[in-house]
């Protein structure tokens, strides 16, 4: 009984005082908790770089992710949110710092900005490279099933083959489906002309009875899992699916496409910009880059990284496509008056039965 006493004294002792610690503790932790709130595509990130970078760095990152560039664009421009990290497209970068919604970057903390290569540095988007720190880039193509698509891939046209009906998946993305039509059509697909873009929305309304899905990052496992034939996707996705499923090939049609640069910025009112400089200077480390790419498929802006991915991947047009391949490529332009033209188009494609 004695003992027994003893014993609920010292647990009791130890109770209180393992209290007043973690009381102790909680506090300080609460003063130096470093946090980021980081806003990025769906399927983007090896989320284990994520948990490297937290245990690495102590910063606890909330992640979130969007779907479209256009989405992104509605939640960042609402303010609230928070976000201290986004990783938008070229066209979006240039709505976001002519909207004032972009910190400058202090590249000092960004040391291994110096891995970039070249050719990724002094886009139309950031001239002075000042805001923006390269992620990943790409095209827009057509993924294809080879055992369901015999004949070869090589124009948009093939999206609106009757054959196919019903075994096509396109962009839920304005700016991309009406993009590779205006392409199909031989325009610009950064056009502000009415008559051109009226015929790119009635090109989209004909197809619509072929298209199975409007899809973004799902269109993946549908295609892998054999469920359509064609699929209009951003490169790496298609990478990614061709790892998957062996009868998955690229192709970027000759009417040309849209060749596209995700790149990250810090977000205007931050109260993070330390560790948001941290978490844009460990994204663009070799080592880590490296394991990001391997894990989604999308091709990075590091000369070092390409170099070492074994040689099927630096081979493929989907991650790396030759210069030919791009001739007729070009790059979005941020709209300004002439997006309002673009929603129609896509709100008619939409409503269309
Ligand atoms: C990944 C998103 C790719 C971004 N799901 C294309 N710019």
């Amino acid at each position: 009984m004695n003992g027994m006493r003893k014993a609920f004294v010292l647990l009791l002792i130890c109770g209180v005082l393992a209290a007043l610690l973690a009381g102790c503790g909680g506090g300080g932790q609460k003063a130096a908790k470093r946090e980021l709130k980081v806003y990025n595509w769906g399927d983007y990130i090896d989320p284990e770089i994520l948990k490297s970078f937290e245990k690495e760095t102590g910063i606890h990152v909330i992640y979130d992710t969007f779907a479209t560039n256009e989405d992104m664009y509605v939640k960042v421009k609402a303010g609230g949110s928070d976000y201290d990290v986004a990783i938008p497209s070229d066209y979006m970068i240039s709505r976001l710092l002519r909207d004032g919604l972009l910190e400058k970057i202090d590249f000092s903390k960004i040391p291994n900005y110096s891995k970039i290569g070249a050719k990724y540095k002094n886009l139309d988007f950031d001239p002075k490279n000042e805001y923006s720190v390269p992620y990943m880039w790409g095209t827009v193509g057509i993924a294809y099933n080879k055992k369901m698509v015999t004949e070869p891939v090589d124009s948009w046209g093939i999206l609106w083959d009757q054959k196919y009906a019903k075994q096509i998946f396109m962009l839920d993305s304005p700016r991309d489906s009406i993009g590779v039509t205006l392409k199909y059509l031989g325009y610009s697909l950064n056009t502000g002309n009415e008559a051109e873009l009226a015929a790119a929305g009635k090109k989209l309304v004909e197809q619509k009875p072929l298209v199975l899905a409007y899809l973004v990052d799902e269109a993946k496992d549908k295609m892998i899992a054999g469920e359509g034939a064609l699929a209009v996707v951003w490169s790496g996705d298609a990478m990614f699916m061709m790892e998957k499923n062996n009868d998955i090939a690229y192709a970027i049609p000759k009417e040309g496409t849209n060749l596209w640069f995700d790149s990250m910025v810090i977000l205007k009112g931050t109260k993070h910009k330390a560790e948001a400089e941290e978490f844009i200077n460990y994204m663009t480390r070799p080592d880590i880059a490296q394991k990001n790419v391997e894990y989604i498929g999308y091709a990075s802006p590091l000369p070092e990284v390409e170099a070492k991915l074994p040689e099927d991947v630096r081979k493929n047009i989907a991650a790396y496509p030759d210069d030919a391949l791009l001739k007729n490529a070009e790059v979005f332009n941020d709209l300004t008056e002439n997006m309002p033209k673009y929603d129609k188009v896509w709100t008619e494609v939409k409503v269309a039965q």
